[in-house]
């Protein structure tokens, strides 16, 4: 049954993700408790239901705290890993947790809390640390690199607010602000725990929560009236929906604003899923050269005025330069700051100029499209038997997805093609669209299938980024998880070959199937035609557990938006086209 006509209601009727649990009474604290105690519960009062990470001996005492609160540990393979997998569980949950232990652990992590930095992804790093006393004569100790505030000073670099706990007096209010920190700004905080405080009783003292600021009323009015204007002259308006809309939790505002004006909506890579695809007025992803389709690209393009809210602009995002918006019809409004065409406003609160633009009084636009549109056509009889290409990859999944789906893609063609992925239902999409690292998709749909016990995670993973971080799927196994995990073997890093051949982007041929007899569960298949693709994904319906498809296409056999980014890329490094030998 097709699903088209969703309305707002509907969408604010049924919480997307679970919420961040409301503010708490601070006085509900015992006045001391144990610090290792004190840090869990008030993690756990403020959302956080799984921690991800790898133990070590500076940790263990953390550990052990951990183990025995209300949030349960999952021990992954690798820390890069446990980072992944924290990032993708709070883009789900609202808030997520890494613990790990000093330097070799924290350090391994740090590549994927920079990627959490990057995409507004609000991750708590919990890192265990030498002792108060072992640091008072600054001995060499195992895992110290430079000196032992050296983590603390790299992790201030990807993190909004750090703290090492080496004070009794302040460890509760140093908890407080860093978790109360990375809630409001959606990004990662550091908590540097020394073995030797973690079991010391500390004092519940100095717990503040701050109002949220608010928007100075005379710039609001400015921004709104302008802002206004140009929506009310606007004869073909379009919304492009960031990825703070998920962040924050305003793509319900969003969508009201769209019905009332009854402008279309189209996201992009970062945000894709943000907005449900399958409402009436959503019409695919924009980014230039790299949109899912012309009707999208056309339609933006060509719009009088683009109202881009909590977008990001990146290269990524804007398909390399090829994006076509000028500022004279552009609105940007993010939590940062409004712009109205060549107009900044700063001191303005996102939500509050969202709720304005939602309720103000505006007349609806002319736009009609049918809800069929964009959507994926089913495979015919005699297209079952061909080869597949990355185009049908995507359209074949699509043909798959329901609002009980969660696609997770990898960097590569896992990434760009997805921009191809769209369902007649509500599926859920995350990629780290610009931040962009290997390794990511695999850890992630392990922390997708824990954050939320409705969706099942579809993992796009490329035969490269999978020898990253594949071996992860043993943890999947161990906990009885269900992902289906679509390796993309296109013999080595296709991306880059597209962008410049070398003997550099070959990798080992894995025998990927015989991954599940590795981690010892799940069952595997090895595709290479459409009919055997789709049957593929009709068996994993059918089956609760880790299902494996590794799907076969020839080297150089890419998606159209991956061929358009590396023509792109190509041109604006001054690589030939000689250099981009394509091979099959
Ligand atoms: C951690 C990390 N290392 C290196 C890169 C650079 N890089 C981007 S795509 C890519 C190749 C990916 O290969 P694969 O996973 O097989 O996907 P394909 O490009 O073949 O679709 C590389 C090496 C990266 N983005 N992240
Ligand atoms: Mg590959």
């Amino acid at each position: 049954m097709m699903r088209n006509n969703f309305e707002v209601s509907d969408y604010l009727s049924r919480p997307r993700f679970p919420k961040v649990s409301p503010g708490f009474a601070v006085d509900s604290f015992p006045a001391t408790m144990p610090l290792g105690q004190f840090l869990f519960e008030y993690l756990y009062r403020r959302g956080v239901r799984h921690s991800f990470g790898v133990p070590g001996d500076f940790a263990l005492p953390t550990f052990a705290w951990l183990e025995k609160s209300k949030i349960q540990n999952v021990t992954m393979t690798h820390e890069p890993s446990a980072g992944f997998a924290a990032d993708a569980y709070s883009r789900i949950n609202g808030i997520g947790l890494v613990c790990v232990t000093y330097c070799v652990g924290g350090l391994n992590v740090l590549n994927a809390i920079a990627g959490a930095y990057a995409e507004k992804s609000p991750v708590v790093v919990v890192s265990g640390a030498p002792g108060r006393r072992d640091r008072e004569k600054d001995p060499l100790l195992h895992h110290k690199v430079k000196t032992f505030e050296t983590q603390r000073r790299v992790y201030d670099e990807v993190t909004v607010a750090s703290t090492v706990l080496l004070d009794e007096q302040r460890a509760a209010s140093e908890v407080a602000r860093c978790v109360e920190a990375c809630l409001r700004h959606k990004r990662p905080v550091y908590i540097e725990v020394p073995h030797d405080m973690v079991d010391r009783e500390i004092p519940i003292v100095g717990i503040s929560h701050p109002e949220p600021p608010k928007s100075d009323p005379h710039t609001l009015r400015a921004a709104l009236k302008e802002t206004l204007a140009l929506i009310r002259r606007a004869k073909k308006p379009v919304i492009l929906a960031g990825v703070e809309l998920a962040r924050y939790r305003t793509a319900g505002l969003v969508l009201r604003m769209a019905e009332r004006m009854n402008i279309p909506i189209a996201a992009d890579l970062l945000s894709k899923s943000a907005i449900p695809e399958n409402h009436r007025l959503y019409i695919g992803v924009y980014g230039g050269a790299m949109s899912s389709d012309e009707f999208v690209r056309e339609y933006v393009e060509s719009a009088d005025l683009v109202l881009m809210l909590g977008t990001f602009i990146t290269d990524m995002s804007m398909g390399f330069y090829t994006a076509k918006l000028d500022r004279h019809r552009t609105v940007l409004a993010t939590t940062e700051r409004v712009n109205v065409q060549y107009h900044r406003y700063d001191s303005i609160q996102f939500r509050e100029f969202l709720e304005a633009v939602a309720t103000a009084r505006t007349t609806p636009k002319e736009f009609k499209r049918s809800g069929a549109d964009g959507l994926p056509k089913p495979l015919t009889k005699s297209e079952r038997t061909k080869a597949l290409s990355m185009a049908n990859v995507f359209r074949i999944l699509s043909l798959h997805l329901d609002e009980r789906c969660c696609v997770i893609s990898d960097i590569g063609d896992a990434i760009f093609g997805a921009a191809g992925i769209r369902s007649a239902r509500q599926a859920q999409f995350i990629a780290p669209a610009y931040y962009m690292s290997m390794g990511f998709a695999v850890p992630a749909g392990i922390a997708v299938a824990l954050a939320a016990k409705k969706l099942r995670p579809y993992v796009l993973v490329g035969d490269g980024a999978f020898q990253m971080t594949g071996v992860e799927l043993s943890t999947a196994v161990r906990l009885g998880l269900n992902p289906v995990v679509i390796v993309l073997n296109n013999d080595g890093y296709g991306t880059m070959r597209q962008i410049r051949e070398g003997g550099f982007n070959q990798i080992t041929q894995w025998n990927y199937a015989k991954v599940c007899e590795l981690v010892r569960g799940g069952r595997s298949t090895t595709v290479s035609t459409n009919g055997e693709f789709d049957e593929a994904l009709s068996a994993t319906q059918k089956s609760n557990q880790l299902s494996v498809i590794e799907v076969c296409v020839p080297r150089g056999e890419v998606s159209d938006q991956l061929a358009c980014i590396a023509r792109e890329v190509r041109k604006i490094r001054g690589i030939g086209d000689g250099q981009f030998v394509r091979k099959s």
